[in-house]
């Protein structure tokens, strides 16, 4: 299974990568174009007013570019970063030797997973699905809950794509094994029960593109962890979003998440140097979050 991860394939890609106008097509009343929804009245409790929605999609598919075009277009948008710059340190004391001075270690759980995965993936999906949880129950910036409008948190990715893309992945790749996914199961189950509503969707943005597209974008970008990943691991993680949030063919647990509005937009164009495409994207996305 370690292989399977790190298999080079050319399997090739069917996908169709055509921007899903169906979420909008029923949305045909008048909007307005600004970043909020409408007024609310100040006496409500402002926290209870924030909207959110992640942004789901494939490794390196472009995910972090789009926050950040997001964050740029209006101030009333929080973006919550993916941490993972704690899944690559994390510290540890040790107890060798006989030194009395306690020892730091600093690992970096990112590459052990990628580099063993059959070993690692367990503790990896553990780990990031505990520290993003931890990540987006941090309360929003003042400027967001003062803001007159709906303030709206961005998060890139969700603890449902952590079980649902990657962790139930790994799964079915063997690298996790019947026990421990019994186990995940039933703590991610009871974390989304005790803490779900303080990071509740509203909606989802899909940025889909070819796993091959992808596989470009990781060379590009040059993680140093992400170097063995396979066109044939990328083409699983795809499959896993197809299922989960075009076919909804994917079990889910969670009766709310189950009916979620899914806004699709096309991640093969390279919307990072082409204004027009960005302002369309952005046009999209207000009006999916007006709806909401
Ligand atoms: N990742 C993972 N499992 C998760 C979440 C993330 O294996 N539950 C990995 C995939 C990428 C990296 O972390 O290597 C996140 O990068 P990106 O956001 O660009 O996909
Ligand atoms: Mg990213």
């Amino acid at each position: 299974t370690h292989e399977s991860l790190l298999r080079v394939e050319n399997t090739a890609i069917t996908t169709t990568t055509t921007t899903n106008q169906r979420s909008m097509a029923n949305n045909s009343r008048k909007l307005s174009f600004s970043c909020s929804r409408g007024l609310s009245s100040s006496t409500e409790n402002a926290a209870d007013r924030v909207k959110r929605v992640s942004i789901e999609g494939n490794i390196a598919v472009g995910k972090s570019t789009f926050a950040r075009l997001l964050q740029a277009a209006c101030p009333d948008w929080e973006v919550v970063a993916e941490p993972v710059s704690k899944w690559q340190n994390i510290e540890s004391g040790t107890s060798k030797g006989t030194d009395a001075s306690p020892q730091t270690t600093v690992s970096n759980l990112l590459q052990m997973m990628y580099q063993d995965p059959q070993r690692w993936s367990y503790t990896f999906q553990t780990f990031s699905c505990m520290s993003r949880l931890r990540t987006q129950l941090q309360p929003p910036p003042a400027r967001l809950l003062s803001s007159e409008g709906t303030p709206l948190q961005v998060y890139e990715r969700s603890i449902y794509s952590d079980r649902y893309i990657f962790a139930l992945n790994m799964f079915e790749l063997g690298c996790i094994n019947s026990t421990e996914w019994a186990v995940y199961q039933d703590w991610h189950s009871l974390l989304v029960e005790q803490f779900g509503h303080q990071v509740e969707l509203e909606g989802i943005i899909y940025l889909r593109a070819p796993p091959k597209k992808c596989k470009e974008r990781l060379e590009h970008r040059g993680r140093a962890e992400e170097k063995g990943v396979k066109l044939d691991y990328l083409d699983k993680l795809h499959v896993q979003h197809e299922r989960w949030l075009v076919e909804k063919s994917t079990e889910i647990h969670f009766e709310k998440l189950k009916h979620i509005p899914v806004l699709q937009l096309d991640a093969s164009v390279e919307f990072q140097s082409d204004p027009e495409v960005q302002e369309e994207y952005i046009t999209k996305v207000k009006n999916f979050f007006n709806a909401l």
